[in-house]
């Protein structure tokens, strides 16, 4: 019988703030720099080992096997860049991987939320993952030591970004990019599907969390952080002016508002060789 050795990426777990370990297949802190000439062929042709978004480590066993999700719509320029830092990054952390955009049909509110619904739900009928990323399109780590796995509880990946001098607006800011388990995502009945436009679907999560009597992990500060590729507000995700009111009804509605009321039709599913692209019709707001 062949014995596959267990990747070497190891870290400390279960910590409120989690402790880094230094890696001999990781690199610590990077320069990150967004080339406008940068095409989507030339960041297929620097990733020949992935298949259909998917990657495997050849000669060990995987610590972990991590879909990540990406809401989306019109942001093409931001995925060649996260593709292109996303996909080495993930490798050097010997992951077992699938990247997955969910791209939003139509013109319509944006609903992100209920788009990383969607994405848990679609890529559960691929493959059993164990840790789900939830990753806005525009957020690049800086850091190989800000591990892509998840933990005993639900965490916050990204503990800071360039745009707001890597500080952020509240300790219990739970925006951006978020590592949860299968379990911890179901357990919470996964997002709202109640927001639409920009605002607070995350602090739902949080509450979410809380409500589960879980808690927050977030890796050091040095290491959580992120550039995030400049942009401005995008039209159709205005500000939700109801995000408050929907915030504050989160411990009454999450029950019956989430991973089990998520409707919505999948138009196409593409497996292009550097992510699965499942777009949907996801309705509209009330
Ligand atoms: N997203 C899209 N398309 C959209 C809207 C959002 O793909 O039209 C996705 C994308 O993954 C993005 C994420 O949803 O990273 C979150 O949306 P966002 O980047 O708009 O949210 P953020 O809070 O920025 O990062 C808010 C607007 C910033 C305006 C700054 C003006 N000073």
């Amino acid at each position: 019988r062949v014995l596959i050795q267990s990747c070497s990426l190891f870290f400390v777990p279960n910590y409120i703030l989690i402790k880094t370990v230094n890696n001999s297949s990781t690199e610590g802190a990077k320069n990150l720099s967004f080339e406008s000439s940068l095409t989507l062929n030339d960041v297929v042709t620097e990733n020949e080992k992935v298949r259909e978004g998917e990657y495997e480590p050849p000669d060990c066993a995987a610590r972990q096997s991590v879909a990540i999700l990406i809401p989306f719509r019109n942001r093409e320029r931001h995925l060649v860049y996260l593709l292109h830092h996303l996909h080495p990054f993930l490798q050097r952390q010997q992951l077992h991987y699938a990247i997955y955009v969910i791209h939003q049909a139509g013109n319509v509110t944006f609903n992100r939320a209920k788009l990383l619904n969607i994405g848990y739900l679609e890529a559960l009928k691929d493959y059993n993952w164990e840790c789900f990323i939830f990753h806005d399109v525009d957020l690049i780590p800086e850091n190989d030591h800000n591990l892509y796995v998840c933990e005993d509880h639900p965490k916050h990946l990204m503990g800071g970004r360039n745009s707001t001098r890597y500080q952020l607006s509240s300790p219990y800011n739970f925006g951006g990019v978020t590592a949860l388990t299968r379990e911890q995502f179901f357990q919470v009945n996964g997002f709202s599907n109640s927001y639409w436009g920009w605002g607070c679907e995350d602090d739902d999560l949080y509450v979410r969390v809380k409500l589960q009597k879980m808690k927050m992990v977030r890796a050091p500060k040095d290491i959580a952080r992120y550039k995030m590729v400049f942009h401005t507000r995008d039209k159709g995700n205005e500000v939700n002016k109801d995000r408050i009111k929907l915030l504050r009804q989160a411990p009454k509605n999450w029950r019956n508002d989430g991973l089990n009321s998520c409707s919505y039709q999948t138009l196409s599913l593409d497996r292009l060789p550097l992510y699965v692209n499942i777009t949907a019709d996801i309705g509209k707001p009330p």
